[in-house]
């Protein structure tokens, strides 16, 4: 390697591990004893709040983030209960004020999940709103009525589906079951998605289950129709006899070519000694899944390794969280792995890169490049979430520290510094509210494509989805950053599609042209049936090259502003002297 190159490689590397600050106790979140549990405007102001749990599981908090002062400040919002093991923000009456899901487990080991009503302020437990399953649900949209659903395994063991019934007093609003058989089991503890697997831009259920006759894992896709769910296909684990355990599925389109890719961890043994994680295309042909698994990463040669005990109910599982950090177009991920010689929790940055098999294990397009994160304590959790609303996507850390006397958990925000000159396209789609101006909250699996052009007139396609998963702290976000490196071209086209309804006719997609990047676009899909009268609303943020432009702007206006003060100050006094002296003249004159 040529110097100039290893030069450049250093750059990179450095790059990456130096690109964050600890902004704990700027933004208003250090002393705060408690773990990240999932994120949403709680408050409709557009800024995304953080939920707490407080660290004896028993109480939901709500950080709200105040634009003005860049701070998180605790909200009135209050929920106790007991054993909190997941909470899930999302309107399920649909009057455009986030409520939430939260799920406890109860002492039979069966998890109860109960609907809070919010108004912005306060939660509210609601009536009759709460299902017991043996384990937490997905949230989902089954018949596109842009009201959330449930769907998980019953208390009797049955494949089951709750769906929102609405009333006109929503104090009467109950969930109806309906079940299925399906010759498979719901996996636990599970790892649901909804998402856009078959390619028409309308978010389906992708059940991972397991066989009957094997117990082999599958993937199951599970299309909308009319107000029914049809399997699309199904997808087999990638065969290895070798695979002890299969960790929680995430969604990304990590290679860009416009179908969302399924992430799976898995570990060749019991003690995760072999680590691995397998992607596999949800692309079709002919109306069929192709089956093409690839190894992403391997940890051979590695000194890291996934903690068994994620991979089973008890701990926090392990799940791979994406999000454009490096804002370059290609998506990236964060994880909590373990030292392999030690079992020490450490945080990391997956950076997305072109594969080479030597240096990664990988046999695909692409791969990641560990770069650690450092944190306090153990971590516990690792997200992404965009605190300034910069479409800049900052670090949310949960962390334990270990005395003989107690535990301490806490949480740390660590800001993105990565590239503040990039440009970047921030998609949020909401449900919006028929009786009022109200923006609504985040739809599940609303799906964006967005299209552009970088620096070479090369042709980019970028597509994401926004709250794919629920269940297990997924921390999802509600809303989708797409990075655009450092051509801020205009966005030529956003396309967005979400659940479908009852009426197979209307095809719930719609494109706009001309975005302007460095926005924020808020999307309300509404009238749900007509498309073509879907309003956006757009807020920019100004990058640091357009505050740097308006800076020297200002900076000319006043000087120039300044210089013609002055000269009409030096003509004021000119112009009075003159009077003077004719004055004076006058006098004279007289005499
Ligand atoms: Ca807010
Ligand atoms: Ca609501
Ligand atoms: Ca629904
Ligand atoms: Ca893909």
């Amino acid at each position: 390697m040529k110097p100039i190159a290893l030069f450049l490689v250093f750059l990179t590397c450095h790059d990456v591990l130096s690109s964050v600050s600890d902004q704990t106790s700027e933004v208003g979140l250090a002393d705060i004893e408690g773990v990240i549990a999932g994120y949403g405007d709680f408050n409709s102001d557009q800024a995304t709040d953080v939920f707490v749990i407080s660290k004896d599981w028993a109480t939901v908090h709500v950080y709200l983030w105040n634009v003005r002062n860049q701070k998180f400040t605790k909200g009135d919002a209050t929920v106790k209960s007991e054993n909190i093991v997941n909470i899930v923000p999302a309107d399920f009456n649909g009057d455009g004020d986030m409520d939430l899901l939260i799920s406890t487990e109860s002492s039979k080991k069966t998890v109860i999940s109960q609907v809070y009503f919010g108004n912005r302020k306060s939660l509210t437990k609601s009536d009759d709103l709460k299902i017991e399953a043996k384990d937490q649900p997905t949230v989902f949209d089954m018949n596109g009525d842009y009201l959330p659903d449930l769907f998980g395994t019953d208390l009797n063991g049955n494949r089951t589906y709750w769906v929102y019934v609405p009333t006109e007093n929503k104090n009467n609003a109950h969930f109806s079951t309906e079940t299925q058989e399906t010759g498979t089991d719901i996996a636990i503890p599970n790892s649901n998605g909804f998402v856009d697997a078959t390619g028409d831009l309308h978010p389906d259920l992708v059940v991972k289950s397991i066989a009957a006759e094997d117990k082999g894992v599958v993937f199951e896709i599970w299309k909308q129709n009319k107000k029914d769910m049809e399997l699309a296909g199904t997808l087999l684990m990638f065969e290895d006899k070798n695979i002890e355990m299969v960790g929680q599925v995430s969604f990304a389109d990590i290679d860009n070519d416009e179908t969302m890719d399924l992430i799976v961890p898995i570990c060749l043994k019991k003690d995760c000694e072999h680590s691995k994680i397998y992607s596999h295309s949800l692309s079709m042909l002919n109306g069929k899944f192709i089956t093409t698994w690839q190894l992403l990463l391997s940890n051979e040669n590695s000194d890291w390794k996934f903690d068994p005990e994620t991979f089973t109910k008890g701990k926090i599982p392990f799940m791979l969280n994406f999000g454009d950090f490096i804002m370059d177009g290609k998506i990236d991920a964060v994880a909590i792995l373990q030292k392999k010689d030690d079992g020490t929790p450490f945080a990391v940055q997956l950076v997305n890169q072109p594969c080479s098999p030597a240096s990664h294990k990988c046999n695909g397009a692409r791969s990641f490049r560990i770069a650690e994160i450092k944190t306090k304590g153990y971590p516990t959790s690792v997200s992404l979430m965009d605190v300034y609303e910069n479409g800049a996507l900052d670090f949310m850390v949960s962390y334990e520290i270990k005395t003989q006397k107690k535990t301490i958990k806490g949480m740390q925000v660590l800001r993105n510094d990565y590239n503040s000159d990039a440009a970047f396209l921030k998609v949020a789609v909401l449900s919006g509210d028929k009786t009022s101006a109200k923006y609504g909250s985040n739809l599940a699996g609303a799906t964006v494509i967005i299209q552009t052009t970088d620096t070479d007139d090369n042709a980019l396609v970028r597509k994401a989805t926004q709250l794919s998963q629920t269940a297990y702290f997924s921390l999802s976000l509600p809303y989708v950053v797409f990075g655009l490196g450092r051509s801020p071209n205009f966005v030529e086209k956003i396309t967005v599609g979400v659940c479908q309804s009852d009426n197979p006719k209307i095809d719930r997609v719609r494109t706009w042209a001309s975005i302007i990047p460095n926005s924020q676009v808020i999307v309300i899909p509404t009238p749900k049936d007509s498309p073509s009268d879907w309003v956006t609303r757009l807020l920019v943020t100004p990058s640091k090259i357009l505050l740097q432009t308006a800076g020297v702007l200002i900076g000319t206006c006043l000087l120039i502003a300044g210089l013609i003060l002055i000269l009409h100050i030096k003509e004021k006094k000119e112009d009075e002297r003159e009077k003077r002296k004719e004055a004076h003249k006058f006098h004279f004159d007289a005499l």
